[in-house]
């Protein structure tokens, strides 16, 4: 019998218990195991009935993921469910920690299904570009109805035990795993209950197959966001069969869904995104048995729009900060700002009601440094000057408790100069927030040259612990992120001088599936600050010049490269801008040439790219892998296209070798030349993701 699937008997009960660490996924070996477990069970004259449970941390999390990209092994999932499901003894799921995927289709394929108040329940596999392939599609809307089923499919987050039991998708909320399991089954032995084989119960599918509408409605809300996305379609697709199919044919629906998204190209890269993530947490260069220092009191300077996002980030994870201004009048401006934000969520349903002032309590604000003093980890956030932030490094110097960790926010100074007017160099680092620094996942870690391993390991257990993705990255202008973006600015404003427009660029890059083209991106941010940037030093750019020299700033005057209405953040072609294009090229003695959206594309990943290949040849980013999640989780990449680096190897490094090759010679400029990396993997045929075996 299976080493990792047990068996123990408790008086006409079997108790069958799923072992595979860390989240007892469902490999081959596992299936096995449960398969033979369920057969010996049904075979044995001493059970009565059967609980299915798991050891560990959780139930079971999904299906093995690191086997779709293997040949498949027997038995499939589909023969397991298919077992407990026909069995004619009772099954009870218990469930522990997080029953996802494939784990959740096991228990819907079990009769009943107990679960302690801690559990969470999902089907995510849309977060893979899949769909729920062990009959979630056909199961779960008979248990809980299609509403529910389509915004738990197509969105992909979890419900807590209590909302799974008010739906029907549990039967009991237990104190205890296996005895809630074994004791739920032996009230179903005493009650004489009938198996509720989900399969045959279309009773929540009735109000959906006389009104259609509360499907399509549902599926319609669920897919304002999924514009670019195929499998949330897919999804939906599926759980129709369910409505308008009988069990069986919705079953092949749902087959003929997943095997065409699995092979896709669009859940290969979401599924190399999922692993990315935890990889990037893995610290190159830490030594075994390192420890992150203890950090109980957080304080976070300055209450601008980053120190007030940085310092919700804390409060959204139940962690006291205290939040340290120059002055009162800046401290309230920021605190009512915090309190704003938090008021309008809640107003849109997105937060509990109280939690505004239960969040608002967690933030302590208070005014002068000294109040650092108890703090393990200090994140500065202030004004973006080399000057400011050595001032503010200097007195954190001073009054910061030994073995603090100080942190920068910085977006691109370098954090070795910051280190160097403190004496205890080995405990600064950076940690780069995005804004809204509240929402925005990611959090480069910026490893300075004297940074304390433990500093570091401390830096990303704490950005996991407020629901951050923490990526290291060396010190370097831009840092991983901006210097990427930059490779690409520099594209865009050429292809300006080239002939091309705004929109149309911007069209391109959006079309790809960023969430915005690099002017609208200008426009948002200011175009004044660029400006006053290169005035202080003595650069030009005559098109961006000549904008803000008509007081085109952007949406905070409602012109830029777009012109925006009243009220809107819409962008809109404005005939001026190309006007005052023709106007700054014309006094350039510069014809403008029609470019193609091809060309346009090529320009404006491939030289990131190219930046990429030259981060990894310096060691700022550890592998490509941590700079897609840069991506992904900083600059809104598309998922699906599984980040920059990913999506090289998808094109092929040859041919982008040669078109940058090409744009080089085309444009004059020798930056657009391949990184040495790059020319190398693509002369040996090879990828990115090879260096990660040594490549
Ligand atoms: N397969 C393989 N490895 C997995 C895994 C899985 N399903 N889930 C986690 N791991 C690894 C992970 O890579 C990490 O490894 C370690 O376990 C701990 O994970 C047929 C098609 C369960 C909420 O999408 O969301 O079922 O880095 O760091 O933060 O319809 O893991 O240590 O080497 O994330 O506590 C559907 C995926 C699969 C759930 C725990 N299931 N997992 O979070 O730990 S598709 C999912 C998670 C499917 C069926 C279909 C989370 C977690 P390492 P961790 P955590």
């Amino acid at each position: 019998m299976s080493e990792i699937v047990k068996a123990e008997h408790r008086d006409g009960i079997a108790i069958i218990t799923v072992d595979n660490p860390p989240v007892n996924a469902l490999s081959a070996a596992v299936r096995r195991g449960i398969l033979e477990q369920v057969n010996a069970a049904v075979a044995d004259p001493k059970v009565q009935a059967i609980v299915l449970t798991c050891a560990g941390r959780t139930f079971i999390a999904g299906a093995d993921i690191t086997e779709f990209n293997k040949p498949p092994q027997p038995p499939s999932l589909h023969e397991v469910i298919d077992a407990l499901d026909a069995s004619p003894k009772p099954i009870v799921a218990a469930i522990h920690g997080t029953a996802l995927g494939g784990g959740l289709e096991t228990a819907l394929g079990c009769h009943f299904r107990v679960a302690v108040k801690s559990a969470k329940l999902g089907l995510p596999e849309v977060k893979l570009g899949l769909l729920p392939g062990a009959g979630g599609t056909q199961r779960l809307p008979r248990a809980v109805g299609p509403e529910l089923a389509v915004q738990m499919i197509l969105g992909g987050n979890p419900i807590s035990a209590a909302e799974a039991l008010s739906h029907g998708l549990i039967d009991e909320v237990v104190d205890d795993t296996v005895a809630g399991g074994e004791a739920f089954a032996r009230k179903v032995l005493a009650e004489q209950r009938s198996l509720r084989r989900l399969r045959d119960d279309d009773s929540k599918l009735a109000a959906a197959r006389a009104d259609r509408s509360i499907f399509t409605n549902a599926v319609a809300a669920m897919t304002k966001k999924a514009r670019g996305f195929e499998a949330p379609f897919a999804c939906a697709d599926a759980i129709g069969a369910a409505i308008d199919l009988p069990f069986d044919e919705g079953m092949k629906r749902e087959r003929d869904g997943f095997l065409k998204l699995v092979v896709g190209d669009q859940s290969k890269a979401q599924r190399y995104a999922f692993f990315a993530e935890r990889e990037a947490a893995k610290v190159a260069g830490v030594p075994e048995g390192t420890k992150p220092r203890p950090v109980a009191k957080v304080a976070v300077i300055g209450a601008g729009t980053m120190g007030g996002g940085i310092a919700m980030s804390f409060a959204n994870a139940g962690i006291p900060v205290t939040l340290i201004e120059t002055g009162e009048q800046p401290l309230q401006r920021g605190l009512g700002i915090m309190q704003k934000n938090y008021e309008a969520s809640a107003a849109r349903g997105g937060l509990p009601p109280d939690a505004p002032a239960k969040r608002m309590a967690l933030i302590t604000g208070v005014v002068g440094l000294e109040h650092v003093k108890d703090a393990d980890l200090i994140i500065e956030a202030v004004f973006e000057t080399m000057a400011v932030k050595k001032e503010v490094f200097s007195a954190l110097d001073a009054y910061a408790k030994p073995g603090a960790v100080l942190a920068s926010n910085t977006s691109y100074l370098n954090i070795d100069a910051i280190a160097s007017v403190t004496k205890r160099p080995q405990d600064v680092l950076g940690m780069h927030f995005f804004s809204p620094a509240n929402v925005m996942k990611l959090c480069e870690i910026v490893r300075g040259v004297q940074t304390a391993p433990d500093a570091l390991l401390t830096a990303v257990t704490v950005a996991k612990a407020i629901a951050k993705v923490p990526v290291v990255v060396g010190v370097c202008d831009g840092f991983v992120g901006n210097r990427m973006l930059a490779a690409r600015s520099n594209q865009a404003e050429k292809l300006l001088f080239e002939g091309a427009l705004p929109q149309q660029v911007d069209a391109v890059v959006t079309k790809f599936g960023m969430p915005m083209g690099p002017f609208a991106m200008g426009d948002l941010a200011g175009l004044d600050i660029g400006w006053r940037s290169r005035q202080d030093r003595g650069i030009k750019s005559e098109i961006a010049d000549a904008l803000c020299e008509a007081g085109r700033f952007g949406q905070k005057t409602g012109k830029g490269y777009y012109a925006y209405e009243a009220g809107s953040r819409a962008p809109l072609p404005d005939p001026e801008v190309e006007a005052l294009i023709n106007d700054t090229l014309a006094k350039l003695g510069l014809k403008r040439r029609e470019i193609s959206d091809q060309e346009i594309l090529e320009r404006m990943i491939y030289p990131m790219i190219n930046e990429g290949a030259r981060i990894l040849e310096e060691k700022i980013a550890a592998r490509p892998s941590d700079i897609d999640v840069v991506w992904i989780y900083g600059y809104g990449w598309p998922v699906y296209r599984g980040g920059p680096m990913f999506y090289a190897d998808l094109v092929g490094l040859k041919p982008i070798a040669e078109r940058l090759s090409h744009y080089a010679k085309q444009t004059n400029d020798p930056s657009l030349e391949p990184a040495p990396l790059l020319k190398r993997l693509a002369d040996e045929g090879k990828t990115f993701a090879s260096l990660a075996k040594g490549g």
